[in-house]
Formats: C-alpha cells, structure tokens, sequence
C-alpha cells in the first residue's frame, strides 16, 4: 500500500490543521504511506469550496452520507463538532472505512464505548487526535520515564489554561453549549491532561473533582469559527452557557502517584498554557506547549555543585521526528504534533496494525471524563473501574 484515500469531514480549525499535515507530510517523510487529499466536505457550500481551494482537496461535498459510500475513499476524517462524531464514526465504519476522530470521542462514555464496539467489529483501523502526545518534548518525558530515569513517580501535576472566555461579550459558541460539546473546558482541554497523564504515567483508579461555570449568559452568537466568535454587541440577546468554564480534579494513579489537574478558559493571560510536571525519586520534568520544544529536565545524581533543571531542546537526531526537520536547534510547532500524528496513522497502514493514540484511548479518557463529573455532582470520591 503507498497511498490513503482521504475523505475529510469539518473544514474550521481542526480542518486547517489536518489538511496542513496532510499536506506537509510526504514532503517530510517520504517514507510512509502518501495521505492523498481526495474530498473535503462540510454544511456550508461556499465555506467548504473556499476550504478546499484555499488547503489543496481536490473536491469538495456537502454530502456526507454519500462521502462514506465512495468505493475511492479508505479513510473518514471526523473534525466536525464533537456531537457529530458517533454518528458519522458508526455509519462510516459500516460502509468499511478506516476512522481518524478528533477529541472527546463523544459527548458521553457510553457513546464513545458504542463507537469502539463499532470500529472493532468493522474491523477497520481507528485513531483519536490526541495531537500533544506528538511533540517531541513530550516523546522525551515518556522515554524518560521508560528508561527509569526519573525513578518511581510521586506527582504528576498538569494544567490546561487557556483565557479566550474571560471577556463575558465572547458569544454563546458551540463550544459553549452542552449538546453540541458535551462540555466545557474539561472535555475540550482536560481530555487532552488526561491523556497524556495516561501516556505518561498510566491508569488512574479514582478521582475527586470541582467544577464552574463563572459567566452563566452570553450573546448568541452570529459567527463562529474556531476560538474566534462575533456577537452583535453587549445589548444582543443572551443565552445560556451550559458547560464547565473551568474544571479541576485530584487523581490516584495505579502506579501509587498522586496527580492533579486543571483546565480552564479564564486563565487570563494564558493564551495556551498547556503544561505538566512529573517528579519522581531520581528527578523530574517539566513541560509547557507554549515552549513546546523545550524540556526543564532534573536528575538526582547530578554532581551537588551543578545540580538544578535544565534545558533540554529537543531538536537533535536523538529525538522523535527530530531527524525530518531541519538541522538541531531549528524549531517546530503546533502544526507538527499534527503531522507527527498522521505519521503515526500513515505507518500504522504500512505496517498493518492499529494507531496509537486510538479508541481504546478516547474511551479510556471519555471514563476518566465521566468519572470526574459524578464526583463533581455527588462531591464524592469516584472509582474508575466504576463507571
Ligand atoms: C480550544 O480550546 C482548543 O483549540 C482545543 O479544542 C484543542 O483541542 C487544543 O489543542 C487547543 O485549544
């Protein structure tokens, strides 16, 4: 096999990012599978021709439901609202396509454990775009940890702050309202703590959580696109925000660590704040997306006299997909998680084999999600295993 027929379903932030790592890809990494941009398609007409025009797709549909009939097409791309994705991910996998999804999965457990059923029984190949898992940095944490380097781990500590919701005139978006994102901040930037606390450190056994919704009436909106929104003006009519503005939860990891998470859209001043720090018996590290090619790195048996974190950039050939780009020290960004992550999705084809980050992740974080709301509402502890 040397190529992937793709069709593409959403074309907003999401879209943009795809289309550019499918895009970027062979020109990078020549050696894998080619992803070939066969249809991008979307509700709106001129919007989704523009996109196709404007990011390479040779055409275009409004038509998804006929998308995933095409005998062309091995591979559904699902970036669309979170509220769409079960349906197009069942009916797509019937037809026998291959499923990239974006995160959350679902708006709920359950869903998100129906549509694992689905893919399974359909045998097809499914990943879910938990794209941080691709930056170099992070790739480095995790060989860290593997190789015992930082010892046994006590903390994990990560935080997601993002403060686009702190104007209260930002309008009501669909990210703002229950039945199309099925939450807040916590699906939408605690989903990705949980999964790389997942990758990182591994299974967690229960969890206390808080949650709140600190402007509850916004604008309606009028236009929407990725984080940038338009509402008529203060005076315009409100609506109701349905879902978390920030979540914070307690963790106990199976492997004895303690963790604790926070995501929030009114961390102000914090555009992308996407961060964690790991500290175990022989050293610790610390990572921060918004410098995503940096490490903070301390090992215990430092000599005394120069012992302290450093800086460790992960740019050299030592490095995951360090050896693509361009020469050590010539950084990369958000973009290329993305690309990194169809790496992975290209290789699992050439080597026949399921990618990794997929369904069995997004459901694995969709409980850790759903878990952390029952403690909310019954402002209790909550196990895992049972729910
Ligand atoms: C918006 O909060 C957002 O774009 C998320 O939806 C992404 O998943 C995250 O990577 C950055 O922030």
């Amino acid at each position: 096999m040397d190529k992937i027929n793709i069709g593409m379903i959403g074309y907003k932030f999401m879209g943009k990012a795809h289309s550019h790592a499918y895009r970027d890809l062979p020109l990078f990494f020549p050696n894998t599978v080619r992803p070939e941009m066969k249809v991008i398609c979307g509700r709106n007409a001129k919007g989704v021709a523009e996109a196709a025009k404007q990011f390479g797709w040779e055409e275009y549909t409004t038509d998804w439901k006929a998308l995933i009939k095409r005998e062309d097409i091995d591979l559904i791309d699902i970036n669309a609202p979170s509220d769409v994705h079960k349906e197009i991910t069942i009916a797509a996998a019937k037809a026998g396509k291959h499923i990239f999804c974006e995160k959350p999965l679902a708006l709920t457990l359950e869903d998100s454990r129906e549509m694992l059923k689905v893919v399974e029984a359909a045998g097809v190949k499914h990943m879910v775009g938990f794209n941080y898992r691709f930056a170099p940095a992070v790739m480095l944490a995790k060989k860290l940890i593997e190789e015992g380097k930082l010892g046994d781990i006590y903390h994990y500590r990560a935080w997601f702050l993002q403060d686009w919701l702190v104007d209260p005139n930002f309008p009501l978006a669909w990210r703002l309202q229950k039945e199309i994102a099925g939450s807040g901040s916590h699906g939408d930037l605690g989903a990705h703590l949980i999964d790389l606390a997942h990758y990182l450190i591994g299974d967690m056994t229960e969890v206390i959580g808080m949650s709140e919704t600190f402007i509850k009436e916004r604008p309606i909106a009028t236009n929407t696109t990725g984080l940038s929104a338009n509402s008529s003006n203060a005076q315009a009519e409100k609506g109701k925000v349905t879902v978390d503005d920030a979540t914070l939860f307690m963790t106990r990891f199976a492997n004895g660590a303690l963790g604790s998470f926070e995501a929030t859209r009114y961390g102000t001043g914090h555009r992308c704040t996407n961060s964690f720090e790991i500290n175990g018996s022989k050293g610790s590290v610390i990572f921060d997306f918004e410098r995503m090619n940096e490490l903070q790195v301390y090992f215990t048996d430092d000599h005394e006299d120069v012992q302290g974190f450093r800086r460790v950039l992960a740019t050299d050939p030592a490095h995951a997909f360090a050896e693509n780009w361009w020469p050590p020290g010539h950084t990369i960004g958000y973009e290329h998680t993305f690309i990194h992550e169809m790496v992975e999705l290209m290789e699992a084809f050439k080597e026949n084999r399921q990618p990794v980050p997929n369904f069995h992740d997004g459901v694995k974080c969709q409980q850790v999600l759903e878990a952390v709301d029952q403690s909310i509402e019954k402002r209790q502890w909550v196990s895992i295993s049972e729910v």
